[in-house]
Parts: C-alpha cells; structure tokens; sequence
C-alpha cells in the first residue's frame, strides 16, 4: 500500500514518513509533494492539507486526520468522497482531561488574581467556595468531554454538560440539542469547550453564552478557535460578564504576535498544546487503523463527514 503523507511542516512530514515506515515496513509512505506514482497513493494521511490536495490521488480508500478533529479536513472544497478517520485514543483523552482540571481549578482557586497578588507584594487571601458550590459547563461529551466532565465530578464539582444527542454519564446532569443549551448554560461558572468545529458550532462562544453564564464567570476554550467570536469575549471581559479565560486554540495559528490575547490581563495563552498529538503514540495509533482499515474496510474512529465530526 502507499500513503501520501502532508503536514504543513516538510520536515515533519519527512519524520512521519520514517516513523510510519518503520512500524509498517511493508507499506510506503512519500509526503504528499513528493509522490512519484499518483495512481498508487490509497490512503491520505494528513493535518491542516490545502484545497485540491487530495483529489489528485484516483484511487483513494481513505482519509486519515492526525488529530481528533476533521474539520482540517472538510475545509478542503476539493475534498474526495471517501472515508475520515479520526485519531484518537486513550493517551489523548489523558492529556485533555489533565489540561481541562488544571485550568478549571486555576479558576476556581482563583490563580490568576492571587499570582496578580503575588507580583504587587501584596498579601491578600481570596476565600473561594468548596468545589461542590461551583458549577462548571462542559460543552461536547464526546470522547474528551465526557471524560474531562467526569473527572470534575470526582474532584467534586457540580458538573453539567451539553452534547446534540442525550447522555448519561455518572455524577453530571446532562442537556441536549438546542433546546437544552439555556438551561446548561444558566449558574455555570467555568464553561469548557469540547465541541468539535462545525456549521452549527462555528462562533458559539459568543456575547448570548456569555450573557447566559453566572457574572465572573471563566471560559476555557481548548476546541477549535472559530467557536470564540474574539471580540466578544473582549467585550464579556471588559463588562466584567466574563473574568477571566484560558485559551489553547485560535483563528489563525500560531496567535499573530499583534493579537490583543497575548497581552490581555484577563487571558491566558497556550499555544494549542491542550492535547498535543505526540508522533511515536499517533503514528502507531495511525498504522494499527490503517491496517484495520486495509483488512475490514473500517475502523471504530471514522467520523462521519456529514454531520462534521
Ligand atoms: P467527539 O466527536 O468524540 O465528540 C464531540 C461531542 O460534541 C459529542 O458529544 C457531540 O454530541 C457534541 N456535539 C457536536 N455537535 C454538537 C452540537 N451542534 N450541539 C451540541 N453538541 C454537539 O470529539 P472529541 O471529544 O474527540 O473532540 C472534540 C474536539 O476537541 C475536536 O473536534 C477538536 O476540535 C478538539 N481537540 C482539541 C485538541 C487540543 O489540543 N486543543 C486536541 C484534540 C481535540 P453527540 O455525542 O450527541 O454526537
Ligand atoms: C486535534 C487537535 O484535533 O490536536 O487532535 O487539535
């Protein structure tokens, strides 16, 4: 079998290439610009590809996205009719759930103003309410929010969460569909965003959630950048509706070095590393799919391209 293999970094996909040869040596891997046979190329593995990429390969059977999210992938116009495989797994979900506790007890033990504190020379406690008194949102029970939703319940949060379908996940009361996002929304204090990016999710963090949250409230974006309506959340923290926000993803990545973020008191900046894909755990996450793929036709991880994840 051959893969065509693009990451926006040549030299990158120049490591994957080595790394997916060595752990499926009866397979070929070339990056995507440097294919010599077009027609043998079957699979795409790729992040960030560019419009018409992938529809010079005729006898594609697959699509691979290196990373949880597809909507990479669907941005291409061009984009052949064959089937999106996510990479996912345990060591993703483990480094989500680590970044999601971390930023949502910062809030809670209000970090930000005691390191504020801490830079005057000023000694000042803030008494925060126990956790149980602290209601955090979590947007999207998929695999990253339905387990960063339960990990909060257990460090004792009052957890709530919101997905387009109905759930059931101990220790969190659950909303679905439209219908039920008010009500998710309403006395929520910390709102993590776990959805993925598409049509019906594009700009949801913007002033009517905001304006639904209890005031003070923080968000933590560690989705997509295009959930964020950027301005808003400048708007939400001028007026004090929003206190504080830790965000992982953005518009345009890396963060232009003029964006009002970088130097906004109120926001914490990381640079997409919520839950950094390590090479060595997705290439073999990839070849075990490819392989499966190959023998069944399938895999567990395909996302499905019509509803955008
Ligand atoms: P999943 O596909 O497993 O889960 C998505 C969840 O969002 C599901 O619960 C789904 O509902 C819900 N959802 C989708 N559309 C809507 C909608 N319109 N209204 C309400 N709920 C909706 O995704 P993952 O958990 O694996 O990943 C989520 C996203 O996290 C990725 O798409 C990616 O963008 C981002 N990500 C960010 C990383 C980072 O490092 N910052 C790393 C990895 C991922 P239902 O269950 O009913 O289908
Ligand atoms: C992903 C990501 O989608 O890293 O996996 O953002």
């Amino acid at each position: 079998m051959t893969v065509a293999i693009y990451l926006p970094a040549e030299s990158k996909t120049e490591d994957w290439c080595r790394m997916m040869g060595d752990l499926m040596p009866d397979w070929t891997f070339h990056s995507m610009r440097n294919v010599p046979d077009p027609e043998a190329v079957t699979y795409c593995v790729v992040w960030r590809p560019q419009t018409g990429d992938m529809k010079a390969f005729p006898n594609l059977k697959a699509i691979v996205s290196i990373g949880a999210g597809i909507d990479h992938v669907l941005d291409d116009e061009e984009l052949p009719d064959v089937p999106i495989i996510r990479t996912v797994g345990t060591d993703l979900t483990q480094r989500m759930k680590e970044y999601v506790a971390l930023h949502v007890l910062r809030h809670h033990r209000a970090m930000p103003a005691l390191q504020a504190s801490q830079a005057r020379g000023e000694w000042k406690p803030i008494v925060v309410p126990p956790a149980p008194q602290r209601r955090v949102g979590v947007m999207g029970l998929g695999n990253l929010g339905a387990e960063a939703a339960r990990l909060l319940s257990v460090i004792g949060f009052d957890v709530v969460g919101w997905s387009r379908s109905p759930k059931e996940i101990e220790g969190v009361r659950t909303f679905s569909g439209s219908a039920g996002f008010g009500e998710f929304l309403d006395g929520t204090e910390i709102l993590v965003n776990l959805l993925p990016l598409t049509e019906a999710t594009r700009g949801i963090l913007n002033a009517d959630t905001f304006n639904r949250l209890k005031r003070g409230a923080a968000v933590i974006n560690a989705a997509r950048g295009p959930h964020m309506v950027d301005e808003d959340l400048l708007e939400a923290l001028a007026s004090g509706q929003i206190a504080a926000a830790t965000l992982d993803v953005f518009h345009v990545e890396p963060l232009p070095s003029d964006h009002p973020f970088w130097s906004h008191p109120q926001i914490t900046v990381t640079p997409h590393v919520a839950s950094l894909i390590d090479a060595p755990t997705g290439s073999r996450i990839i070849a075990r799919n490819l392989r499966t793929f190959e023998e069944t036709g399938t895999v567990a991880d395909l996302a499905d391209a019509r509803r955008g994840y």
